[in-house]
């Protein structure tokens, strides 16, 4: 069985105190960090270490540790909502925001999606416009301290309002395209958007029944 199905089977918290709305449906409050990775945790040299924009933006830039760390830098402050259910509030991330990083590249109107890049081989896909949303932040430490190794040093991704796999560690780079194509998590059985306030959890249920619809369908007898 694979994770999409795992997770769609076990059930979910009973959760009455939803925080004034600030808790999405089906999730459950910690005040630890989980860590979750697929494969190998990477570590690197900082000298070869880059991030690079490819794509429908002409040539490709890349940006050297330094480069990134020169660049204006603003602090988050946001919940995080993972899909195995877990959500932490008040989380500290401090680096680039995307719209300081962007805001001097032209991207001309047919690119409207972005594929990001992360190791080893682990890519997620984002509307362009999610990407340049309020908050949205290449992120190096995490509550005044620089990244851990396990929660993607030495720069991660932060999308605070999409579930957190969308939320790519040990990042390397945007591919900014004209269409959309599914990442490592959207190919495997989970929901192309991913807003968990929606529970965009699972690819095939873009389309939930609601509660007394079933009542206006046919029926044989
Ligand atoms: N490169 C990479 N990024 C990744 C992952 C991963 O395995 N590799 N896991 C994703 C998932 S499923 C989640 S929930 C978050 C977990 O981040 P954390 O380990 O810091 O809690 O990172 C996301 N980003
Ligand atoms: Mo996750």
């Amino acid at each position: 069985m694979n994770k999409a199905e795992r997770l769609k089977r076990s059930k979910g918290p009973q959760v009455t105190e939803r925080f004034g709305g600030r808790l999405p449906p089906g999730q459950v409050l910690t005040e630890k960090f989980p860590i979750l990775t697929v494969g190998e945790v990477p570590s690197y040299d900082l000298d070869q270490w880059d991030f690079q924009m490819t794509g429908g933006i002409g040539d490709t830039v890349m940006f050297s540790y330094n480069d990134l760390m020169a660049l204006p830098q603003s602090k988050v402050i946001c919940d995080v909502h993972c899909v195995t259910r877990w959500s932490k509030f008040d989380n500290g991330f401090e680096g680039v925001l995307l719209q300081d990083l962007l805001e001097d590249f032209e991207i001309p109107d047919d690119i409207q999606y972005v594929m990001v890049h992360g190791d080893y081989d682990y890519t997620a896909n984002i509307p362009l416009k999610d990407l340049l949303a309020k908050g949205v932040i290449l992120a190096h430490s995490y509550n005044g301290k620089p990244l851990t190794e396990k929660h993607g040093y030495p720069f991660r991704l932060v999308i605070p309002h999409l579930y957190f796999w969308k939320s790519v560690k040990w990042i390397r780079g945007f591919e900014f395209r004209k269409s959309d194509a599914p990442g490592f998590w959207e190919q495997n059985g989970f929901h192309n958007e991913a807003d968990p306030f929606k529970e965009q959890r699972f690819s095939d249920e873009g389309d939930v029944m609601e509660e007394d619809k079933w009542k206006e369908k046919d029926f044989d007898y």
